[in-house]
C-alpha cells in the first residue's frame, strides 16, 4: 500500500478496453466516498486535486486525507495534480509528496507548452513523479456543432505525436469535444472518435486522458432541481461514448461534476426533509455514500475497471 505513479495502472490500461477513473477530490468524505468504493470494486484509482481544491484544503491536509485513506483500505493510490498551469505549482505538488502531476499548458502556442512541459517533465522524473500535459483546448458549448472550430480548438493527430516526442510526457489528454462542467451540448452529443483514433495510431504507447467526462446523469440533475436547484440544461457524455474513448487509448477518465451533483442532490434531499436538523454528519454522511454509489457505478457500469488493481 503506497502512493504510486500512474505508470504502471496505465500500462496495464492502454491495450484492454476499461480506464482509470480519476476523480477530484476536495474534502475528507469525498475522498472517503471514493476510495470505499474503489475497494470494494478491487478497481484502480486516481485522486487528483486542482489548484482551487488546494487552496480550499490546503495541500498538507489532502496529502495526509489520503495517506490516511490508503492506511485505512490498504489500496495504492496515485495522487495527482489536475490543470496545474505552471511550472511553480507542479514543482510544489512534487515537493509536497504527489506521486503525479498535469502541466496543462493547452493555452500557450505549441512551442511554448512544449518547454513548460519539458520543464516540468525534467524536473518531475527526477523525482520519480509521472506527467500528464494537454493538447488542443476542450470544447465550449457553442463549439461543438462547428466543423471549422472544431479543426481549430481540438488536438491535431500530427501535432500530438511531434508534442509527445519532444516532451518525453507520461499522457496526454486530448482534445474530442468534451468540456467541463454540467453543461457540455446544446444540441446532439458529439465526440470525435476518428481523430481519436487517429491520435492513438500515430502514438500507441501513450495513455490518453479524457477531461470532461462527466455523464450528467438526469436523474441527479432532477434530483438537485426537485429541492430548491436550478439547473437547466445540463447535458453531459454519453455512458457509451466513455466506453469507446477507452478503448481507444484513454486510460484515464477525469470526474469531477457527477460528484458534484449526487453531493449536492443529497445534502439539499435531507436540508429540504429535516429542515429542523443542524448537524452536519446528518447530511455529510449520505452525501459521502451518494459519492461512493456514484464511483461505484462509475467503475463497474462505465469504465469497466472492477477487478483490475
Ligand atoms: O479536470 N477535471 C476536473 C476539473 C475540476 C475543477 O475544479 P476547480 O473548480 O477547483 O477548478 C475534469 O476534467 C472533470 O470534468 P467534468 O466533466 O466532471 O466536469
Ligand atoms: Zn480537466
Ligand atoms: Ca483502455
Amino acid at each position: 500500500m503506497a502512493l504510486v505513479t500512474t505508470k504502471d495502472m496505465f500500462a496495464k490500461a492502454l491495450n484492454s478496453d476499461y480506464a482509470v477513473g480519476a476523480f477530484n477530490v476536495n474534502n475528507m468524505e469525498i475522498i472517503q466516498g471514493i476510495v470505499e468504493a474503489a475497494q470494494e470494486e478491487n478497481a484502480p484509482l486516481i485522486l487528483q486535486v486542482s489548484a482551487g481544491a488546494r487552496k480550499y484544503a490546503k495541500p498538507a491536509y489532502l496529502v495526509k486525507l489520503v495517506e490516511a485513506a490508503m492506511l485505512d483500505t490498504g489500496l495504492d493510490i496515485a495522487l495527482h495534480l489536475d490543470h496545474g498551469e505552471d511550472f511553480d505549482i507542479c514543482k510544489k505538488c512534487v515537493d509536497d509528496g504527489f506521486s503525479s502531476v498535469m502541466i496543462d499548458g493547452s493555452k500557450h502556442p505549441f512551442e511554448e507548452n512544449i518547454r513548460l512541459t519539458k520543464e516540468v517533465v525534467e524536473y518531475a522524473h527526477a523525482h520519480g513523479v509521472s506527467v500528464e500535459a494537454e493538447l488542443g483546448k476542450l470544447a465550449g458549448v457553442e463549439d461543438n456543432i462547428k466543423v471549422d472550430s472544431r479543426n481549430a480548438t481540438f488536438t491535431v493527430p500530427e501535432e500530438a505525436a511531434e508534442f509527445v516526442a519532444k516532451t518525453g510526457v507520461d499522457s496526454l489528454a486530448v482534445a474530442i469535444g468534451t468540456s467541463h462542467g454540467a453543461y457540455k451540448f446544446k444540441g446532439e452529443p458529439y465526440l470525435d472518435f476518428e481523430r481519436l483514433q487517429e491520435i492513438h495510431k500515430l502514438i500507441p504507447d501513450t495513455p490518453l486522458v479524457l477531461h470532461g467526462a462527466s455523464t450528467v446523469l438526469p436523474e441527479f440533475v432532477a434530483k438537485c432541481n426537485e429541492y430548491g436547484g436550478d439547473i437547466p440544461g445540463a447535458q453531459g457524455v454519453p455512458e457509451d461514448m466513455i466506453r469507446t474513448a477507452a478503448k481507444y487509448g484513454v486510460c484515464k477518465v477525469n470526474i469531477d461534476t457527477d460528484l458534484r451533483l449526487a453531493m449536492t442532490a443529497e445534502i439539499r434531499k435531507y436540508l429540504t426533509e429535516h429542515p429542523a436538523d443542524f448537524d452536519p454528519r446528518k447530511y455529510l454522511g449520505p452525501a459521502r455514500d451518494a459519492i461512493k454509489r456514484m464511483v461505484q457505478h462509475k467503475i463497474r457500469n462505465v469504465l469497466n475497471a472492477s477487478g483490475k488493481r
